[in-house]
């Protein structure tokens, strides 16, 4: 066991935070009043070339070990969560997705374009069919030229919805012979370009946290998408929309880690600049034991999200067990953390915890959706029972 981060992961952690730190913070907080997403950011963020690195070299991308695509994950976390799920949306449940189980014409033809930096989405969740994500109603018919299937129906809570060009969507193909038998029946994962006919953008959400990603709603009439952008053929779209969500997990465990970090290192400084009763408020005994349990919940969380990177890559790499129970631990874990956290960060500001001028309110807002998204803290544990059967 190597608990200790490798020479190439300190290199990756100091380049992502000097971008953090000299990039994001500047426009961290009207980008959240005004809800806009950070597109000048990701230009120059391309300049990094982190943004292709759950892609292969043979496409154009730069591979990272696991952990360290957590690390940059939890980097931007630290400074802009909204920027962190931007772009582990990206990597992971679009481009790690097409990379896993696109044929050589998918991958030569979309990995290229994700490492440019044409921005990439997940498309599964559905007003109806959130946590029972068999239950969507999104439906896809092949056309009588067997050209294309064409997709109808509305999907919801798109990460990057409103920008991306390239997507991973789910619906049911009608025709296939599952449909209707099994609940998850006829389940196909399609690449959808925002291009195609038939695409188009609804509404867009007003949040409480991380106001500065893009979520929205996607209208899809008779939106028309080639036969050849079925990934793993009809009816097998359920299995690769969870093993996306498992590898993904991973990456919203490092963004809650990330959000406790930042609000921590708030609540830390200002407790060693604040004075009391004649002294700074971190010697005051109960602000001291906060910051030591805060440290330690984190620390906690951190050996979690990286223990869970490292079993992903042992997954793909060298077949070990699937890490599903690991990425469900992580999440639930780390999105605890970051809501305990950044709550514990407000408490010690006081009064200046709820107010704009500190950064910690935000950190407790961004926080919240990390025991929501990608599967609530209800799935995690759904996924963890099921895995620890005698
Ligand atoms: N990897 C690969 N395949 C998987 C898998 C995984 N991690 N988990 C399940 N599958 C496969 C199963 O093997 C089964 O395959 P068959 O076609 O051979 O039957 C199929 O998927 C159905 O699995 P299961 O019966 O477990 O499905 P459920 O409907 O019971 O799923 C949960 C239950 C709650 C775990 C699932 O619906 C889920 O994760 N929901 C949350 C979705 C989510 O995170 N939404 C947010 C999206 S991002 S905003």
């Amino acid at each position: 066991m190597h608990f200790f981060e490798t020479d190439e992961q300190a290199m990756i952690r100091e380049l992502v935070r000097d971008f953090a730190e000299s990039v994001l913070s500047v426009t961290v907080k009207q980008r959240d009043s005004t809800q806009s997403p950070p597109l000048e950011e990701w230009q120059e963020f391309l300049d990094l070339g982190l943004q292709g690195v759950t892609i292969p070299e043979q496409y154009g991308g730069t591979p990272v070990d696991d952990i360290s695509e957590s690390i940059i994950i939890e980097e931007l976390a630290r400074v802009d969560p909204s920027f962190a799920v931007m772009y582990c949306v990206h990597v992971g449940l679009c481009s790690m997705t097409i990379a896993l189980h696109g044929d050589e014409e998918q991958k030569s033809k979309y990995l290229p374009r994700l490492v440019a930096g044409e921005v990439g989405a997940y498309s599964l969740s559905e007003s109806g069919a959130g946590t029972d994500a068999a239950a969507m109603s999104c439906r896809a018919k092949l056309n009588d030229a067997g050209t294309h299937y064409v997709l109808n129906g509305e999907k919801m809570w798109v990460t990057n919805g409103t920008q991306a060009r390239i997507l991973v969507l789910f619906a049911k193909d009608v025709d296939h012979a599952d449909y209707g038998e099994k609940r998850h029946g006829g389940s196909t994962a399609f690449i959808v370009e925002s291009g195609f006919p038939g695409f188009n953008v609804g509404k867009k959400e007003d949040k409480l946290g991380i106001r500065s990603s893009d979520t929205c709603t996607l209208i899809l009439e008779d939106c028309m998408v080639p036969v050849e952008n079925v990934l793993k053929g009809s009816g097998n779209g359920f299995a690769i929309a969870m093993n996306a969500l498992d590898n993904s997990r991973i990456g919203i465990a490092a963004q809650a880690l990330g959000i406790a970090q930042g609000a921590f290192e708030s609540a830390l400084r200002y407790a060693h600049e604040r004075e009391a009763f004649g002294k700074v408020i971190a010697h005051h005994q109960m602000i001291t034991a906060y910051l030591a349990d805060m440290a330690t919940q984190i620390e906690a969380a951190r050996l979690m999200v990286y223990r869970a990177s490292a079993v992903k890559q042992e997954h793909y790499e060298n077949a070990g067990p699937r890490h599903s129970k690991e990425a469900s631990m992580a999440k639930l874990f780390a999105g605890d953390t970051a809501m305990w956290v950044s709550e514990r960060a407000i408490q010690i500001l006081g009064g200046y915890g709820y107010t704009t001028d500190f950064p910690v309110e935000r950190f407790f807002r961004d926080a919240k959706i990390t025991q929501i998204y990608e599967g609530t803290q209800e799935v995690q544990r759904i996924v963890i029972s099921r895995a620890i059967q005698p």
